[in-house]
């Protein structure tokens, strides 16, 4: 069967999208790109991730992956080499050691970097967005909350230390990709100044894995509009060729079920339940032309049985 056409959808301003596509160039991937807005309604999207309102997602055909951490995940499956998996010197594995850095960079000093948003310079469009998809006031946090960032900022220029790469291994790892995301985003929301004058050992691995991770390649992708990618997903059909099944006695595959992410942005994805495994969610969602296969990562994630309709 021909391989599906592969949609990244994404604002460039996005630091997990950005860290996406960074591991799309990395594995010389070829895909199409859709640029979306960044604030809600994103009316178009919906067909695809079934209600799931977080940026990025990836699409390949009709089967729609959610949250970096199953994407990469996919692409790793799909695209082994080269890996962001590198074994250490001593020949162990780092995917689990990688995954459980990437969760502190990802949640705890995101979250730091965020609150130094000056929010005063935002649309307020945008504040607003943000606040629903937070479920409390985005930004503007206590200037206290500096002395936070700077200690976690302190922990990580400890554990990169000298190394090219943070676990010594031989090439990038997903730690590195995840770092240097945060530094980016860092250099957004404080400035470059900022990052030279309080992380100058990750402003130099945010550059060398800029280069190493082919940053600008995306630019090179083709665009295509959102109608366009429904047609793929339309035009490109392929079932779900996994094992139907379902790890929880609470839910059974066939049944209409919800899948939340259990941080930030918890707007349901609705559909019918076709596989719950320790690795994914996997859920069929229909409207008039499409059927998507949305997959969930089951780490952060909730499905639970839908609520019966009133009807
Ligand atoms: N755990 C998610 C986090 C994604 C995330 O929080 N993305 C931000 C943008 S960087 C977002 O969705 N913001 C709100 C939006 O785009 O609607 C992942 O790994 O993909």
């Amino acid at each position: 069967m021909a391989q599906a056409d592969i949609v990244l959808h994404w604002y460039p301003m996005s630091p997990f999208a950005q860290k996406l596509a960074w591991v799309l160039n990395y594995k010389n991937i070829d895909y199409k790109v859709v640029q979306i807005s960044p604030v809600e309604p994103r009316p178009l999207r919906r067909p695809l991730d079934g209600g799931y309102r977080k940026t990025p997602i990836l699409q390949i055909g009709n089967h729609v992956y959610c949250d970096t951490k199953r994407i990469i995940d996919e692409l790793e499956k799909r695209y082994p080499q080269p890996s962001i998996y590198p074994k250490l010197k001593s020949g162990e594995s780092t995917t689990a050691l990688a995954k459980s850095i990437a969760v502190w960079l990802e949640s705890m000093l995101f979250g730091a970097v965020s609150q130094q948003f000056d929010v005063a310079l935002l649309p307020e469009k945008f504040k607003k967005d943000r606040d629903g998809f937070l479920g409390r006031k985005f930004g503007g946090g206590s200037p206290y909350l500096k002395l936070d960032l700077l200690a976690q900022l302190a922990q990580a220029e400890e554990l990169l230390g000298d190394k090219p790469y943070v676990l010594d291994t031989p090439s990038l790892s997903l730690v590195d990709l995840s770092l240097a995301k945060n530094t980016f985003f860092l250099s957004n929301v404080c400035g470059p100044d900022f990052v030279e004058g309080k992380a100058p050992k990750l402003a130099r691995h945010m550059q060398r894995i800029f280069a190493e991770a082919k940053m600008s390649r995306t630019e090179e992708m083709p665009k295509v509009k959102a109608e366009q990618a429904l047609e793929i997903a339309q035009n490109q059909y392929q079932p779900f060729d996994g094992q139907e099944q379902s790890i929880l006695t609470e839910l059974k595959v066939g049944q209409d079920v919800v899948v939340l992410p259990l941080d930030t942005g918890k707007v349901p994805s609705t559909g019918i339940l076709r596989s719950l495994t320790q690795d994914e969610i996997v859920i069929e969602h229909k409207t008039e032309k499409i059927t998507a296969l949305i997959h969930f990562p089951s780490v952060g994630f909730i499905a639970t049985p839908a609520p019966k309709s009133n009807l």
